[in-house]
């Protein structure tokens, strides 16, 4: 099969922690995840949330793990290019499934996401990429920023709960060998730090490192309603690490009544093979 990706966008991607794709997605797969998102709003799974405190105020929206609940959020998870194009950028061999979901911010929100990486959520270890696939044009402004290069510090950093007021879960600690720091105050030292962001066509995306740090840069509240879905896989030899009892929410339960142990490799009903090399 022809790569995607040239070797510039793939060394970029590398080094910047984050990458911006032009056009990747066909249009039919913009409007497949815009139905799914329809879909899952009518019939919510148990994962979903709101994390805006006010009543009655706009949203911000989010459900997460839904592909095997929603039939067109597993046709994207399993056929569009995105399993083909993270094997390139990690130079996999393989690429499991590791977890999708979606947000949507209505427009006026006042809530933003806070900064934070992926990576401390997941009780998974190992090379692991996102897709950030906007569904409606998103101005740079209106979206994430990433943090160039901020997959590289080899830190990890306690989860920032997205509920406004952004509080971070437990203290400063140390589980199997790592240890986990209170995250940087990036807002409050803006100028310490070179920040990504990109206006988004339909069909563009960003994929990131599951180490880059990424959050809301910008406090202009978005005038009409944006949503974006967004997947991560991992690279093969990606192994389950529970990582502690601040991560435990409702997808660690399911992981282990499912027979999921520390140091099994990806694979089963949960995070399913999406791309595999001949
Ligand atoms: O797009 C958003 O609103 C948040 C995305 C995000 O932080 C993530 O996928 O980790």
């Amino acid at each position: 099969m022809n790569n995607i990706l040239s070797n510039k966008e793939i060394s970029e991607f590398k080094k910047n922690g984050a990458i911006f794709l032009k056009k990747k997605f066909d249009i039919n797969w913009i409007k497949l995840l815009q139905d799914g998102i329809d879909r899952d709003i009518k019939n919510p799974s148990p994962r979903f949330k709101s994390h805006t405190l006010e009543k009655n105020a706009p949203s911000y929206l989010e459900d997460y793990w839904t592909w095997d609940l929603i039939p067109e959020f597993k046709e994207f998870v399993f056929k569009s290019p995105f399993a083909k194009i993270a094997s390139e950028l990690m130079s996999a061999n393989k690429i499991n499934l590791v977890m999708d979901n979606w947000f949507l911010r209505e427009g006026g929100s006042k809530s933003t996401t806070p900064f934070h990486h992926d990576i401390s959520y997941f009780d998974i270890e190992g090379s692991m990429c996102v897709l950030w696939l906007p569904l409606q044009p998103t101005k740079k402004d209106e979206g994430v920023a990433w943090v160039k290069g901020s997959h590289l510090w080899k830190k990890l950093f306690l989860r920032v709960l997205f509920k406004d007021g952004h509080k971070v879960e437990g203290k400063e600690c140390v589980i199997n060998g790592k240890k986990y720091e209170l995250p940087p105050d990036i807002l409050g030292n803006k100028d310490q730090y070179e920040f990504l962001k990109w206006d988004c066509d339909l069909g563009d995306c960003v994929i990131f490192d599951m180490r880059t740090l990424h959050g809301t840069l910008n406090s202009s509240i978005p005038k009409k309603t944006l949503s974006r879905y967004t997947l991560r896989v991992a690279k093969e030899n990606a192994k389950i690490s529970y990582v502690g009892d601040w991560t435990s929410y409702n997808y660690r339960k399911k992981m282990k009544e499912a027979g999921y142990n520390n140091g099994d490799l990806l694979g089963g009903n949960m995070f399913p093979v999406l791309y595999e090399t001949n």
